[in-house]
């Protein structure tokens, strides 16, 4: 009956799904009070199992607690150490220097060009080639007749736990609109009804309809827009290129960055007025053993270069694990099912068919809520890689008539029919998976570190936007309008900036840092690329 070669076990919890679907379509399950929330949270949320995380002993926040993977990073040796560098000759010489080839570089590229300053952007693999890219259900403004950015910004606020920066989270919800009208005028091709008003949906911890997609390649879309904007100008795109540390003058303002072609190893001197840091996440480190949705070259790198050069981190010690990364089938473990599944109207079940959580809980509650239910309760389903609930998709089809899985979530049923599972037929087996980093480096409303002159961050790299949980849709939104912010405050700045002398002398600081705490790092940092290699037994 079904292509996929399913165990018996399996076979068995689906037949229950199947029996137990009439009833969960008629009784909505129950949401949590506040006291529910904490205590899923405390017992089960990865982010408060203490012995994954340490102190850095050097550094901004220092005495502050990260997990042991970003610590190795940002306490590791630099690459530039054994190097011989000649700062007094750049390679390149810019205005603005843009770290980063994805949706926050390249909305922040624009904007500068805009202002008519002369950017260049690096990336280490292709511009595109990024977590925007990614990101699948949509992007979140407050633009219908019964919502608000006031309703916004209350949303997101207590989704992530009050600890949102006022000034930015403000920023964030007000220039949300506007942000959305940028993207139509530039090209993107939201979902729309036939009079031509956006279809929205609801989030996970949304009180209003304000998700706009296009369909479930919200990101892609969003990505193919900018990047054939940024390319249509003619901005230099550096491409397979990393900064491998940034550069700061005599002041100690950010002027540069030290790049490194990834395929030569040649190293190349950019020399810049102001610094961009769009690096985007961190999945790739694969936090306490999950598996990630991220995209390859997720690996913390804006976080490195900025602390090193000594930027504070606001939150670094709390990630974001998406309910539903694919559990089964083994080959595409972990990636993203969009939350738009749930706002269709899928359900979370266990093994026995029972629904176990309102399914648009905030995220963290509701991966926690999955996590207990696997692990505390034993009602979590055998995978080949672990475990899983099921994501009840046939229910999507039913509610809203047959061809919306077709139509709404075209990525997810192609992603799994090429297994031989049909998601509007079978549903499907789910399980966390390390999504987002909740934090970054310190940033004030106008994009520029709190504590590094001249150097701006934007996207995922930025911590405090969000507080210490995101909701759905606000990270697509936050590179637009921080990315476009950050390129609209270098353009108001660039021309009275003046370097002085270039340097690098604030690594060796770090370093001698470093070993004055017991420290002697081997680990090259940033990291670039995830390392998937064998370790050989010893
Ligand atoms: O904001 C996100 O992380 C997002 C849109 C993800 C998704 O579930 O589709």
């Amino acid at each position: 009956m079904y292509d996929y070669n399913y165990t018996n076990e399996q076979l068995e919890s689906i037949k229950k799904v199947e029996e137990s679907r009439q009833e969960r379509l008629s009784s909505l399950f129950a949401r949590m009070s506040a006291e529910e929330k904490q205590t899923v949270l405390k017992e089960n949320h990865p982010d408060y199992i203490e012995s994954a995380y340490e102190e850095l002993k050097v550094g901004q926040n220092k005495g502050g607690k990260v997990l042991h993977e970003l610590a190795d990073l940002l306490q590791g040796k630099s690459r530039v150490l054994d190097m011989d560098i000649d700062l007094t000759k750049p390679d390149y010489d810019v205005d603005v220097l843009v770290i980063g080839g994805g949706g926050a570089g390249s909305s922040c590229a624009i904007e500068a060009d805009n202002a008519g300053a002369k950017v260049m952007m690096v990336t280490k693999l292709r511009i595109g080639d990024a977590n925007t890219m990614m990101a699948e259900g949509g992007i979140q403004a407050a633009d219908k007749p019964n919502d608000s950015p006031a309703t916004h910004y209350l949303d997101a606020f207590g989704g992530g736990h009050f600890a949102a920066k006022h000034e930015l989270l403000y920023k964030l919800v007000t220039e949300a609109p506007d942000a959305i009208r940028w993207l139509n005028d530039l090209g993107v091709m939201f979902d729309k009804d036939a009079d031509g008003t956006m279809i929205t949906t609801h989030g996970g911890g949304t009180s209003r309809k304000r998700m706009h997609a296009c369909k479930d390649y919200s990101g892609a879309e969003i990505m193919r827009t900018l990047r054939d904007e940024v390319l249509n100008r003619g901005i230099p795109v550096v491409d397979f290129t990393s900064a491998i540390e940034i550069i700061k003058d005599t002041e100690g303002k950010a002027c540069g960055a030290v790049l490194m072609n990834m395929e030569t190893k040649d190293i190349y001197v950019a020399k810049a007025k102001t610094v961009v840091i769009a690096t985007g996440g961190a999945g790739r480190l694969h936090y306490q053993g999950f598996p990630t949705s991220n995209h390859y070259g997720a690996t913390a790198d804006g976080l490195v270069l900025g602390y090193r050069a000594g930027a504070k981190l606001l939150y670094a010690d709390t990630l974001q694990y998406h309910p539903t990364g694919v559990a089964e089938p083994t080959q595409i473990f972990g990636a993203l099912v969009t939350e738009k599944v749930r706002s269709l109207g899928a359900q979370l079940v266990n093994k026995d068919g029972k629904a176990f959580v309102y399914s648009l809980e905030t995220r963290d509650v509701t991966a926690s809520s999955i996590i207990r239910e696997c692990k505390k309760r034993d009602n979590g389903i055998k995978t080949t890689d672990g475990e899983g609930v099921w994501l009840d998709t046939p229910m999507i089809d039913i509610i809203h008539g047959e061809g919306t899985i077709e139509k709404r979530i075209p990525a997810m049923l192609r992603m799994f029919i090429k297994y031989g599972i049909d998601i509007r037929k079978e549903p499907i087996l789910v399980y966390p998976t390390l999504h987002y980093q909740n934090g970054g480096l310190d940033i004030s409303a106008d994009g520029m570190s709190t504590t590094v002159p001249n150097l701006f961050v934007a996207g995922e790299a930025v911590g405090g936007i969000h507080g210490r949980n995101r909701l759905m849709g606000n990270s697509l939104l936050d590179i637009i309008v921080f990315g476009r912010n950050a390129g609209k405050s270098v353009g108001k700045i660039y021309k009275d900036v003046v370097v002085k002398e270039m340097t690098l002398d604030h690594v060796k600081e770090f370093d001698a840092e470093l070993k004055k705490a017991g420290l002697n790092p081997t680990k090259l940092s940033p990291q670039l690329l995830p390392n998937y290699t064998k370790q050989p037994a010893i």
